[in-house]
């Protein structure tokens, strides 16, 4: 479906509109939550960028905060058990890497697999969305680069000594970002966000991290399509 006639015919205030939103507004308020709590973790493991990582936890929040309103808007409560639920195997990761001390795992998983899916998901959104929740996903999404931004410059530093674990980590992480995205698909749709368009902008945004860290076009190739063909 063309973005822009969805735009045209999208009501805000149906049932089923609500009803989808309650679940895509929840995921993205978890998503911002956990993302405040995961760069608080990793300005304790990267003690020489704790305030800038520390400042970018607060953005985070501000983010959240943006999304509740957008929720509260439309009148709507986001089913934050459905979203704990749809986090919990990334999350689980970053968690387990972290009590690991594996830093390079938890950079891939949150500042380039999660502020990736976020840049996508708000960039398809935008065009879709209602007026408020419009001026606060543009404000967010700008955040959001500079956030994937971090993650590549540091990797990038020392991309000889990461290149084995984010392999690793990725080959570990990426199908599941498929399987997440196949749960909101329905609800993506309602909303006039289409999938497709979704996973191409992932890939782009991934693809682009990726090479700009150093791998080469063929690594980018085969790490960026890791588990998609079995989505
Ligand atoms: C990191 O800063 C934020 C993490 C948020 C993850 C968002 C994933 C979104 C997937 C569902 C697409 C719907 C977007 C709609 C926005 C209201
Ligand atoms: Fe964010
Ligand atoms: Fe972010």
């Amino acid at each position: 479906m063309p973005q822009l006639e969805a735009s045209v015919a999208i009501d805000f205030r149906s049932e089923a509109y609500r009803d989808a939103y309650s679940r895509i507004n929840a995921i993205v308020i978890e998503g911002e939550k956990e993302a405040n709590e995961n760069y608080v973790k990793l300005a304790e493991l990267l003690p020489d960028s704790k305030d800038q990582l520390l400042g970018l936890a607060k953005m985070e929040s501000r983010h959240r905060k943006g999304f509740e309103a957008c929720g509260r808007n439309l009148e709507v409560t986001p089913d934050m058990e459905f979203a704990q639920e749809f986090f919990a195997s990334l999350h689980g990761n970053f968690q387990k890497a972290a009590a690991a001390g594996r830093v390079v795992t938890c950079l891939l998983i949150q500042s380039l697999i999660i502020e990736c899916f976020a840049i996508a998901a708000y960039n398809i959104y935008i065009p879709v969305a209602d007026d408020f929740a419009r001026k606060i996903t543009e404000g967010v999404v700008k955040d959001e680069y500079s956030h994937l931004n971090f993650g590549e410059e540091w990797l990038k530093a020392n991309f000889d000594s990461s290149k084995a674990e984010l392999e690793a980590a990725n080959r570990e992480n990426l199908p599941l970002v498929w399987q997440m995205l196949n749960q909101v698909e329905g609800d993506a749709r309602i909303l006039g966000m289409d999938k497709d368009a979704l996973v191409e902008d992932f890939m782009i945004q991934y693809g682009e991290a990726l090479s700009n860290i150093g791998f080469t076009t063929r690594d980018v190739m085969r790490l960026s399509a890791m588990g998609l063909a079995a989505a």
